[in-house]
């Protein structure tokens, strides 16, 4: 659990960095209706979370760093007991002062009376512009009233995205937020080692689902986004959700699942086979990949660019892809033409964090961004082998991903999900057991 006095000191950063002259607003998550009284499962803003911790809807942030020495207001549905019956308990405005440590708490139909007041004297409003048109507007629309209510007033010259300054900050993670990484890492790696355990040949997708589902639930944990169960051919399409199909005796499953602990994601993928046994040529294709991730892995070093990573993954995997003759020539021009994108096709990975693909730039002045300690990053390369006439019988519909979840450290990188295993041998001897 992130404690209260963590956010106090990124809301201070936050103020610090946007300068005295700045406002910064940051709303809470809209809730969305699936239909009649029904809503989507809510998930708070990942923004508005990493500075507040409260996972209740109708609610914005505004901190204003050059009134009486940086204020903090949160602006939230009062306490109302005739609707808490309904919708469950409300933090209220004195527990969003005692618990949050705000300095102010307003209810939140106060907001159009109250923000223009707050933008007098301010030179620029950060806020998360762009990610919800309504919010943009009723941000114009403040800054139309101030002018009209104080003569004189010009308002806000600058509108400026909160983007660059917040998400800079979320980008390298406490020792908190790591805490709570590793717990999400652990009971996402206890799933997939069930689901290996589970597995047997004519099973659906959606049982295999179930298992993972069940471990996370029973741990309090949310899917941090919608499980990847593809058997077979179903591994080719890499978004794959239906996770509807049954399992046939002699093909692999690629699962791609991670839960999410007070917010923050785990992001794991495996690959098996349905009946606890690699034939040659999935062994072959399956030990590329592992191959290809550890001399990934290795790159996630202090001072490394992102980008050194991918590298190594390419490099290793048309290696590989030749070795299995799936390819032929030689790896430099292969990896110059792009030949090897016929079977690897995405990203080895991406920052992972509250997000599942965390905020933070790849990239700094067309320069990839240079690795920094308590930075997390999937490692995810894999093989996704069609079923094209040239492709010999035994590698067609292979579909293979292997991913874990690395954080830099000051020595060797820490492997969050090394709690489920990767070995052809480990995962025979767990199917087997
Ligand atoms: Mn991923």
């Amino acid at each position: 659990m992130i404690k209260r006095e963590e956010f106090q000191r990124r809301r201070r950063r936050l103020m610090t960095e946007a300068g005295e002259h700045a406002l910064i607003l940051v709303p809470a998550a809209p809730e969305h209706l699936r239909n009649g009284d029904s809503h989507y499962p809510y998930r708070q803003d990942s923004d508005f979370l990493y500075l507040t911790g409260l996972s209740e809807p109708e609610a914005v942030l505004a901190m204003a760093p050059g009134r009486a020495g940086g204020e903090q207001i949160l602006f939230c549905r009062p306490r109302d007991p005739e609707r808490e019956r309904w919708d469950g308990p409300r933090l209220g405005l004195e527990g969003a002062v005692e618990q949050l440590g705000v300095d102010d708490a307003f209810p939140i139909a106060d907001l159009d009376d109250i923000l223009p007041g707050l933008m007098e004297g301010c030179a620029r409003v950060y806020h998360p512009v762009g990610k919800d048109p309504a919010f943009d507007q009723r941000v114009m629309d403040w800054r139309k009233r101030l002018r009209e209510q104080r003569r004189g007033e010009k308002g806000p010259g600058e509108i400026v995205s909160l983007e660059y300054l917040l998400h800079e900050q979320r980008l390298v993670k406490s020792r908190e937020e790591i805490r709570c990484m590793q717990r999400a890492a652990r009971i996402s790696a206890q799933a997939i080692v069930r689901a290996m355990q589970q597995c047997r040949p004519g099973m659906n997708e959606s049982e295999i689902m179930a298992e993972l589902l069940h471990e996370y639930q029973r741990n309090g944990c949310p899917p941090a986004y919608q499980p990847i169960v593809a058997g077979g051919s179903n591994a080719l399409v890499l978004h794959y959700i239906s996770n509807n199909q049954a399992l046939a005796d002699g093909d692999l499953l690629l699962i791609d699942a991670g839960c999410e602990f007070d917010g923050y994601a785990a992001d794991i993928s495996r690959t098996f086979p349905v009946n606890g046994r690699f034939t040659a040529e999935q062994k072959a294709a399956y030990e590329v990949v592992l191959s290809a991730q550890a001399a990934a892995i290795d790159q996630v070093r202090i001072g490394r660019p992102f980008e050194a990573y991918h590298e190594a993954a390419v490099r290793r995997l048309t290696e590989g892809l030749v070795e299995l003759g799936l390819l032929a020539g030689g790896v430099d021009g292969l990896i110059e033409s792009e030949a090897y994108r016929r079977f690897y096709m995405h990203k080895t990975g991406h920052w992972l964090g509250l997000d599942v693909h965390d905020v933070g730039d790849y990239r700094i002045d067309e320069q990839s961004r240079v690795l920094e300690k308590n930075m997390v990053v999937t490692v995810e390369p894999g093989l996704y082998i069609g079923s094209d006439d040239d492709i010999p019988a035994g590698f067609r519909n292979i579909g293979i991903r292997i991913e874990d979840d690395i954080r830099v450290t000051d020595g060797e990188p820490e492997n969050l999900t090394a709690g489920v295993p990767r070995e052809v041998a480990d995962i025979e001897g767990l199917m087997a057991g």
